[in-house]
């Protein structure tokens, strides 16, 4: 316990507060009881299975040890589904610390969830080095309403798609906030939600769906159309397929060192755009210009096998950034811009494993996100059904409802008020949004057009309660050559409870020797400990003077 910041922060919780929250009490939040909440907390719907206290420094995060703290275990709303006779249930896990922050931190997890990932609020790979725990938040984790052993079968019942898809913090955010009240004689002051990916993603619907429950809220690499990005990936391994020289290895059909001659010739026409030719193109709409495949890369014929790409892939890549549509031109998706993190080996592994392999994109649109979901057959060879998928026939299964899947995919995937965020703005709720221009699977652009369409539905006023920054080189979530290292945390909680909205936010390369995991992309010729600020879109990180390596050298602007 650090009783001074802990006064600092009662002294800042109060001011927002009101007269609603008693200032002996935020004077003091402690922790009152752990083992017996196991069996003196009570609410619907809820079993807890254990409360255990941790000892200061049994867990860790990037070499510093995580405080003290209660850990509770527990299910809700468990049920035998009558679609598919298995049991489901809502499990979470909550950790209490002893030095709190008057704070719950509910923890969005990633991929198709089925773990109680350790609650910690931690995002791995860029995020800060002190996760939300650590900071004194109470966090709360779920498996969003299924089990690991029930992937991805669970989308053969209707009810654990809705829990996956949105109304998991609808049950859980409520119960975690009355076992915070148990815990500590008061309830958080504050609630965030936040994640990467699939998490990002449940932060913007909550942002849609559950503005009430939550006054921050951060998207990190946001899965922001889940089942259409995803049916892309299935249509892109297609045409990577078609060209593999490997049939079973589709990465051979785009190799990294013709990974790096695209990378070379997209650096070449847009990395001075911003000002400063330091391997980071800033200037997204000014690259659109700026670059063009067809006329900036060399196609490679018996004469010139260097420095060039194969007209087939020139072909696919075209059709790969294009975006996937159907037969008759219309978009599923959207576009992906030409980034230097084409690189990265997580764009590769999106690209040619993830879009084909028996884990994710194939299982999830056929038993997840399609009404009717496939017959549980087509486990038995998922690369034949991601290979022969449809863009005609099968894709519109993402959108479509039945009497036993009464809601589509697109419906409870995706934010329903997405070019409004209404309930947000009304509720004086914040959202940060963080994405990679170079993510693989979920488009920048998807996330540029939204805030553009939010933009012109809000005005002005936008910046007030949305911001979406995005990070050059970025692949998804983290890696690729960037600065990927970042606190959003805090730019969040200064937003929500200071009303100081973020101008910018300083973002760290994780060169070698960094604390929180070394990014072995960060190009050699790089400070390994380069700095930059992430800008609020639409401005841009421009160089204004100075070391180039330090953020302090550059200024927001459009
Ligand atoms: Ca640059």
């Amino acid at each position: 316990m650090t009783p001074t910041l802990a006064r600092a922060g009662a002294g800042l919780l109060l001011a927002l507060a009101g007269t609603s929250v008693s200032t002996q009490a935020w004077a003091q939040p402690k922790l009152g009881i752990c083992a017996e909440l196991a069996t003196q907390f009570k609410h619907p719907s809820t079993r807890i299975t254990s409360a255990q206290p941790v000892a200061t420094g049994a867990l860790s995060n990037a070499g510093a040890p995580i405080g003290a703290h209660c850990v509770v275990l527990g299910q809700m709303n468990e049920r035998v589904s009558p679609v598919d006779g298995q049991s489901y249930a809502i499990g979470f896990e909550v950790r209490l610390p002893e030095a709190w922050n008057g704070r719950l931190f509910y923890q969005a997890n990633g991929g198709t969830d089925g773990i109680v990932a350790r609650a910690d609020g931690g995002f791995v790979g860029g995020g800060p080095l002190r996760n939300a725990l650590q900071k004194g938040f109470a966090v709360i984790s779920t498996n969003g309403g299924h089990t690991a052993a029930q992937n991805p079968l669970f989308g053969l019942d209707p009810q654990a798609r809705i829990d996956y898809g949105y109304a998991a913090p609808r049950a859980a955010a409520p119960m975690a906030k009355a076992l915070v009240q148990a815990a500590y004689g008061q309830a958080p002051a504050r609630s965030y939600i936040g994640g990467t990916s699939n998490g990002g993603r449940l932060a913007m619907v909550s942002a849609s769906r559950h503005a009430d429950l939550f006054d921050g809220f951060l998207a990190i690499a946001p899965a922001l159309r889940m089942p259409a990005s995803s049916v892309g990936g299935l249509l892109g391994a297609q045409l990577w397929h078609a060209i593999a020289p490997d049939k079973t290895k589709l990465e051979s059909a785009f190799p990294p060192p013709a990974r790096a001659v695209l990378a070379r010739a997209i650096l070449a026409r847009c990395d001075a755009l911003d000002g400063a030719a330091d391997g980071i193109v800033e200037d997204q709409a000014g690259c659109r210009n700026a670059f063009d495949l067809a006329r900036d890369v060399a196609t490679c014929t018996p004469a010139l096998t260097e420095e060039c790409l194969t007209a087939a892939q020139k072909e696919v890549l075209v059709k790969v950034h294009a975006g996937p549509k159907n037969r008759a031109g219309q978009p599923i998706y959207t576009t992906y811009p030409y980034d230097p993190g084409v690189t990265s080996p997580i764009w590769a592994d999106w690209k040619f494993v993830l879009s084909i392999n028996p884990t994710r994109n194939p299982v999830s649109v056929g038993f997840i996100f399609s009404t009717p979901p496939q017959d549980k057959s087509m486990l038995q060879d998922t690369q034949r059904f991601a290979l022969g998928f449809d863009i005609d026939t099968d894709a519109p299964k993402i959108f479509a409802t039945n009497s036993t899947f009464t809601e589509s995919a697109m419906s409870f995937m995706a934010p329903p008020d997405l070019p409004r965020f209404g309930a947000l703005k009304a509720r004086g709720g914040k959202m940060l949004v963080i994405h990679g221009t170079s993510d693989p699977i979920f488009s920048v652009d998807d996330t540029t057009a939204w805030y553009d369409e939010l933009s012109r539905n809000q005005g002005g006023s936008t910046g007030d309660f949305v911001r979406l920054f995005r990070v050059p080189g970025m692949s998804h979530s983290r890696g690729g050559p960037s600065t990927d290292h970042f606190d959003a945390i805090d730019a969040l909680v200064a937003w929500v409870e200071n009303g100081v909205a973020p101008q910018r936010i300083t973002a760290m390369a994780r060169g070698p020797g960094h604390a929180g995991g070394v990014n072995a992309e960060v190009p050699a010729n790089w400070s390994a400990t380069r700095t930059r600020p992430l800008c609020p879109y639409p401005t841009l990180a421009r160089y204004v003077g100075g070391d180039i390596e330090r953020a302090e050298s550059f200024a927001c602007r459009p």
